[in-house]
């Protein structure tokens, strides 16, 4: 079954669009690190998972890493943010903590969750990063608490709150839209839709035509775009940040992107049935590391400059790797600590 025309990959344009590189080379190469690490970051898990020293599932971000990367790029320092579990984009875009986020994974005392987390809680507040979350929608009444909570303590900086395509089926999303227009709140929703919860399609769950026609409605600034092209990503955000700005209004962000992996775990599953795999073409348009790769070589930078960039960043994650594994568990005496009820 293919899906109806939220999912990326049924859309009517095949080839990219020829965007500009409107960026500082210094910019735009860091743009390409983050893009790289986190692709590397996954492809490392994908290669490790095996070995079943990662005690926690893994919900892959293979395909969407464009849209955190790309909207906290634009973040003013001080923005609270929060997620779900497909969040290792999120977390690595927002602190760059490889050492911590390896950790997590491997289930070490050394992570931020001191190894209690795993990857679908991951967290850092003092970096920002809030809250993730395993349960569909639920970080969005925090958030939006947060955003009234900067309003009383007359904090200028804004929440983000990155969700999926999947929680506008929960009531609390529509609450916590209509409470952050109704109090005009400084928080910027960003809808990462991909089209699918789990494997059902857009098209077998929402009964609107479509999210930013739904969201519309409410008194908040909606922008849409392609969640594979991170220039367009960086440059949507700062517009509406600047609208948020202007008229004292929240902002939703919807951007649409192709999951390439399975919902859950590092494999494809592209002979489930499902859906099919993207053609060479499709995939040009659909990989936003792939897109930017190229971007970045029709706009004057070498091969020597991006293998510049992988080979740091490899050996990045090659040593948090090593020293993830070789890191201590919790004793027992982590056991009740840091739990909330
Ligand atoms: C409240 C709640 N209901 C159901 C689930 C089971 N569930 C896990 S993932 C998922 C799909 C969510 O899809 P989406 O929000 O689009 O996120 P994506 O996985 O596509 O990133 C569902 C329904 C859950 N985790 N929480
Ligand atoms: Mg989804």
């Amino acid at each position: 079954m293919l899906q109806k025309s939220s999912n990326p990959i049924s859309s009517k344009q095949v080839k990219p669009s020829e965007e500009e590189l409107s960026f500082p080379r210094e910019e735009a190469l860091q743009l390409y690190k983050e893009l790289f690490l986190t692709r590397w970051a996954e492809t490392r898990i994908r290669q490790e998972y095996g070995k079943d020293e990662m005690k926690t599932p893994v919900h892959l971000g293979v395909g969407g890493e464009a849209i955190p990367i790309g909207v906290c790029h634009t973040l003013p320092a001080g923005t609270a943010a929060f997620g779900t579990y497909r969040n290792h984009s999120l977390y690595l875009a927002l602190t760059g903590d490889v050492d911590g986020f390896f950790a997590e994974l491997y289930g070490k005392l050394t992570g931020p969750g001191k190894g209690k987390s795993g990857s679908m809680h991951l967290c850092n507040p003092e970096k920002g990063l809030m809250a993730t979350s395993a349960v569909v929608a639920t970080t969005l009444p925090v958030a939006v608490g947060m955003a009234l909570a900067h309003r009383y303590q007359d904090k200028s900086s804004p929440v983000v709150a990155f969700f999926g395509d999947g929680a506008l089926e929960e009531g609390v999303f529509w609450e916590s839209l209509n409470f952050a227009s109704l109090h005009r709140l400084k928080i910027l929703f960003v809808c990462e839709d991909n089209g699918l919860a789990i494997h059902t399609p857009t098209s077998h769950r929402q009964g609107f035509r479509s999210i930013p026609e739904a969201v519309s409605g409410f008194r908040c600034q909606v922008a849409s775009g392609d969640g594979s092209d991170v220039v367009g990503v960086v440059q949507k955000a700062r517009e509406l940040l600047q609208r948020m700005e202007s008229d004292g209004m929240p902002g939703f962000l919807h951007l649409t992107y192709y999951r390439f992996l399975e919902h859950v775990g590092p494999n494809e599953d592209f002979d489930k049935g499902y859906r099919r795999r993207p053609t060479p073409e499709e995939l040009e348009r659909l990989d936003p590391l792939l897109r930017y790769e190229k971007l970045l070589r029709r706009n004057g930078f070498s091969e020597g400059d991006l293998r510049a960039v992988q080979d740091e960043v490899q050996q990045r994650v090659d040593r948090a790797v090593q020293a993830a594994r070789s890191a201590p568990f919790p004793g027992r005496e982590e056991l009740l600590t840091d739990l909330f009820s």
